[in-house]
């Protein structure tokens, strides 16, 4: 999969994909990330990209020939499947979008700033709208930085068994349960016994009625 993610503070994206599992995704060739600089596509003075809102009132507003320039010199290179602007207004992102994502070849991601971009971008190019939640970030590259790890470690041949996806929280709109490692005693405190049984179909219940119970107590708005 390819993900280009077009952000006017590139910085903020180093760091993120390079460690852990994403950045072995990257190592095997299954997930190309890069960062397109918007400023590399501005024509006005000074490498602005940004300007006042018409009409007036605080903030900037990323300005349409910039973002439209990265975005037309990309499609000349790339068909995409969806672009994507990180917007607090979008659809809230959750497990079912990072998996449907996941299932893509091509995608672009557009972080805004300020007061955000300019309407016509998003008329006009825009497929889809996401929120990673109801707080407002002050740009979209965290955003955009969460989208690519939950959707990157869904590729097929980026986890292995041991950091198998489908026991994560939210596949099966349960939260994970409990788990516990070596050692079996520590200050008193016990691992539970029906994980030290062997006994796998009783290991099996005890996981999923802890998960119910975990998420009834704590998410009963994704229960099915
Ligand atoms: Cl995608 N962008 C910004 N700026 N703030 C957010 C967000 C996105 N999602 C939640 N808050």
């Amino acid at each position: 999969m390819k993900i280009d993610i077009i952000s006017v503070v590139p910085g903020l994206l180093e760091g993120p994909f390079a460690h852990s599992i994403l950045k072995r995704a990257r190592e095997k060739g299954l997930l190309e990330v890069t960062v397109i600089n918007l400023r590399d596509h501005t024509t006005y003075a000074r490498a602005q990209v940004d300007d006042y809102a018409f009409g007036g009132g605080a903030g900037m507003v990323l300005m349409i020939e910039p973002l439209v320039n990265a975005i037309e010199a990309l499609q000349k290179e790339t068909v995409y499947d969806e672009i994507i602007y990180l917007t607090p207004d979008g659809e809230t992102f959750n497990q079912q979008t990072a998996n449907q994502l996941s299932l893509k070849n091509n995608l672009l991601l557009i972080c805004g700033h300020y007061k955000g971009i300019d309407q016509r971008v998003r008329d006009h190019f825009i497929t889809r709208e996401i929120s990673i939640g109801d707080y407002v970030l002050s740009g979209g590259e965290l955003a955009a930085a969460v989208l690519v790890d939950a959707i990157g470690r869904l590729i097929p041949g980026v986890l292995n068994n041991e950091t198998s996806a489908l026991t994560d929280s939210f596949q099966d709109n349960l939260l994970a349960p409990p788990v516990y490692s070596r050692p079996e005693e520590f200050r008193g405190w016990k691992v539970p016994d029906v994980l030290l049984s062997g006994n796998h179909k009783l290991i099996d219940e005890w996981r999923h009625e802890q998960s119910v119970k975990r998420t009834e107590e704590r998410r009963p708005d994704i229960m099915e």
